[in-house]
């Protein structure tokens, strides 16, 4: 089989040969002058390069893991290549009507709409979005749920960042740079042509999207970024970026809370829940045996299936001795796990402390700002005075262990403990409530369940069910309640 890289620049080439894409000097609807320009509507004609193409963002969809059950193509262009991917591989498929609007009457989705379904958004070129964005406020409107979109060219002018700012993550077969680069080692464009065309995206990149295509999109903007825009932002703390960056590729946004005393249950938890965890969250006190050795397993298991390790160790002491706490002692906590929390109650010392060990190693801390537990004196002000510790501590203070969103910085992260299915409470004081109530209505990140998943018969399917349960409900908020 061709590989990718190979397949790639096999099609460049056509889509060069076909003048499926051309170079020169070409005004835009927009009236801005480009070097380069794609159009991809004669290559229906070109049955082979059709497949092709159909081929290539099939397998990127394939290769990011895309969950969907319907697949729409952005009209007209990408209307055939959704054709060719829904016939080849038999899943259903959706038309929109652009020109439904003038009849009034007629409908705006072609196929069955089932309501709560997922709708994969097919499109050729990618500049601004606003293409894209027209055909996701069609489809968010018949109540289909919308999250991503494959494109055969991102021409890296700022769509990607848009697209993501409505909660839709865009993935691309290739990018008008790689593009660039491919055309000149074949020898079909020159050097200079390079610097022109790179020059173009790079002037362009930041204008706005009505001086790009002259349109405006319609569908609701999210009103927040997205998990994968957040770790983006300049200042992000590099475990957040980690995390950030592990929760978008898994598409989890659950932390299990491995509560459990047994050495090899835990490991044995790690392994066969670690594809669907992002963080793995213990009580190494509560083990019936420690070794570092046992830790050392942990580790290697968390860089196999990617998920970060938190010890939940509640550091709540003067400065001297959480350093120490954290550092030495039989667990030395600092040398396996990535991410420590700790009460304020002592003030910023304890936060001074933990960062003599922390920094040099690259560890992050949540701060406790509320807690799960009935009658719980971290509310108000005392929450207040968290959030506003982990402002002044960005270099070690990541998010916050909490009940909602108490920070409007998207830098922090929310953690909540005391999820479950259903909203209730243990008779120790612990309450429950559900994840889409934690992370849609309340807007917290990332929910920690212990008990939910471990006293079920089949831990790895509840597992599954609250990492399904948690990233539909952060992606149902960034879609935002419906309009009308
Ligand atoms: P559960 O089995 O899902 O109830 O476990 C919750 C875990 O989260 C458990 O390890 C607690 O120690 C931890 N936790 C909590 O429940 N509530 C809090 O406010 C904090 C931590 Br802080």
């Amino acid at each position: 089989m061709a590989s990718l890289s190979s397949s790639l620049a096999e099609l460049a080439c056509r889509l060069y040969e076909v003048q499926a894409l051309k170079f020169g000097s070409f005004t835009l609807k927009s009236g801005i002058s480009s070097p380069i320009y794609f159009d991809l509507r004669g290559v229906v004609s070109q049955p082979a390069l059709m497949n092709q193409v159909a081929d290539l963002l099939f397998q990127t969809g394939k290769a990011a893991a895309i969950p969907y059950d319907c697949i729409c193509g952005v009209p007209y262009t990408a209307l055939p290549l959704a054709t060719v991917i829904c016939s080849t591989h038999q899943i259903p498929m959706l038309i929109r009507r652009k020109e439904a609007k003038d009849y009034g009457t007629k409908r705006l989705v072609e196929g069955r709409v089932n309501p709560g379904e997922t709708c994969l958004i097919i499109e050729d070129v990618v500049t601004s979005g606003s293409s894209i964005l027209e055909t996701v406020d069609v489809l968010r409107k018949e109540g289909l749920k919308v999250s991503d979109a494959i494109v055969l060219v991102n021409r890296e002018q700022g769509g990607d960042a848009r697209l993501q700012e409505y909660g839709i993550r865009l993935h691309c077969v290739c990018t008008l740079s790689k593009l660039l680069d491919i055309l000149h080692q074949h020898s079909k464009i020159d050097t200079e042509m390079v610097d022109k065309v790179r020059k173009f995206i790079q002037e362009t990149s930041s204008l706005p999207v009505t001086q790009l295509n002259g349109s405006v999109p319609v569908t609701k903007k999210c009103k927040e970024m997205g998990f994968g825009a957040r770790l983006q932002l300049p200042g992000i703390h590099l475990l957040a970026a980690r995390l950030l960056k592990v929760m978008e590729k898994k598409q989890s946004n659950l932390c299990l809370s491995a509560d459990v005393t047994d050495p090899k249950e835990l490991l044995q938890l790690a392994d066969s829940l670690g594809p669907s965890i992002c963080m793995l969250k213990t009580h190494i006190d509560i083990l019936s045996n420690f070794t570092l050795d046992l830790m050392k397993e942990l580790r290697t298991l968390a860089d196999r299936h990617e998920f970060l390790i938190f010890e939940d160790r509640k550091f709540a002491d003067i400065g001297n001795t959480v350093k120490h706490q954290y550092e030495g002692g039989m667990f030395r906590i600092a040398s396996w796990s990535d991410v420590v929390n700790a009460h304020v109650v002592p003030g910023p010392g304890v936060l001074e402390g933990l960062k003599e060990v922390g920094l040099p190693l690259q560890r992050g801390c949540l701060l406790i700002a509320e807690m799960s537990s009935r009658g719980s004196l971290a509310t108000g002000d005392y929450t207040k005075a968290a959030v506003k510790m982990a402002e002044e501590h960005p270099d070690f203070v990541f998010g916050f262990i909490c009940g909602s969103r108490v920070s409007s910085k998207p830098e922090f992260l929310h953690l909540t403990p005391g999820v479950q299915m259903q909203a209730g409470g243990d008779n120790l004081g612990q309450q429950y409530l559900t994840p889409q109530e934690v992370i849609s209505k309340r807007g917290s990140d990332i929910i920690i369940v212990g008990r939910g998943i471990l006293s079920a018969p089949n831990r790895v399917a509840a597992a599954e069910a609250y990492r399904k349960a948690a990233w539909e409900a952060y992606i149902s908020r960034l879609e935002g309640p419906p309009e009308d």
